[in-house]
């Protein structure tokens, strides 16, 4: 699907025209994959459109950068004003968000201490990730063949624009294979999580998710899903899977920004039962909080004006 443009895009503290947001092909981060972004939703509530947890994404950019090292020369602040700025310039009810600060034109080499950090925030409308009926049917996945990079390679911990080189490759690998989505193991052979999404497995009634040590992204849907999960009295812990945790799962669901909740119904051809009750419980819990629709997590959705 092309992208839907919106009338805007913040770049570096002003809204210009879509068309206009371009950069010149010397920019640093094209080169060498030296950016971090975010990934966030608008969603429509009956107060005006609703910004998902958007201080929460806005500080992992930020985190994002100190890992990579680099000065983001806006706050905090600064960055969530400007993304319900972006969000209410587009008019819409809901949008997909997505900020980057990347290092810009100027210096070329691999030394980015004295390339300068450029910040854009660009909303469009994004619909289901991986399709319309992810929940009730289900997604096919494969266990890749590409491992997610580590530690001491390419920290999966921080949103850099280079680390999806290695989710692009599992993902593409996975739909010519036929299947929907990959999983990514880490280069001990557990599982870290999907190529943009963490993961949930259901064994023996607790729910599991990967830990950050196994290479996974401190996903915010990811935390979400474990206050509703609690709240629903679910035993959830955060804890390795093997491979063979999957074969067996009772259910298995992932979950992401862009792909919200999905259900997974096999893995390596192995079925997994679905939709299962969990997945399903929680799915339609979180589709109502991320809309403003449930009181005790009304805190998660941040007015754009
Ligand atoms: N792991 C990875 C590797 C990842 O990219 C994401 C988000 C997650 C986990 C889930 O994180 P969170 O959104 O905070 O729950 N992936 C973003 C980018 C997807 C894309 O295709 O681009 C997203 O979902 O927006």
């Amino acid at each position: 699907m092309p992208i839907q443009s919106t009338p805007k895009i913040w770049m570096n503290g002003e809204l210009v025209d879509w068309d206009k947001a371009q950069i010149h092909v010397l920019t640093h981060t094209l080169h060498y994959g030296t950016g971090v972004f975010e990934g966030i939703r608008a969603y429509p509530t009956d107060d005006g459109p609703a910004v998902f947890r958007l201080t929460e994404h806005i500080k992992r950019l930020f985190n994002s950068a100190h890992i990579l090292g680099m000065e983001i020369p806006f706050t905090v602040d600064e960055l969530i004003q400007a993304t319900k700025d972006t969000v209410a310039s587009t008019g819409l009810p809901g949008c997909y968000v997505r900020p980057i600060a990347y290092y810009g034109y100027g210096e070329m080499g691999l030394n980015t201490l004295p390339c300068r950090t450029d910040v854009a925030i660009a909303c469009w409308p994004w619909g289901a990730y991986l399709g319309d009926d992810a929940v009730s049917k289900g997604v096919r996945m494969k266990i890749s063949s590409w491992t997610r990079h580590d530690h001491n390679t390419m920290p999966p911990a921080a949103k850099t624009v280079g680390n999806y080189v290695n989710s692009s490759l599992a993902k593409v690998e996975a739909l010519k294979a036929g299947y929907d989505e990959a999983i990514m193991l880490a280069p001990n052979g557990l599982v870290a999580e999907c190529t943009g999404e963490n993961i949930f497995a259901v064994r023996n009634d607790i729910m599991i998710t990967p830990p950050i040590s196994a290479g996974a992204l401190e996903g915010i849907t990811q935390n979400s899903v474990m206050t509703i999960a609690r709240d629903l009295g679910y035993d959830v812990r955060v804890d390795n899977l093997a491979r063979s945790d999957l074969y067996i799962a009772e259910e298995i669901f992932v979950c992401g920004t862009a792909a919200e909740i999905s259900s997974v119904n096999s893995v390596d051809d192995r079925a997994v039962p679905c939709p299962g009750p969990k997945t399903q419980a929680i799915a339609s819990i979180y589709l109502d909080a991320v809309k403003g629709r449930v009181d005790k997590y009304k805190h998660w959705c941040e007015l754009a004006v």
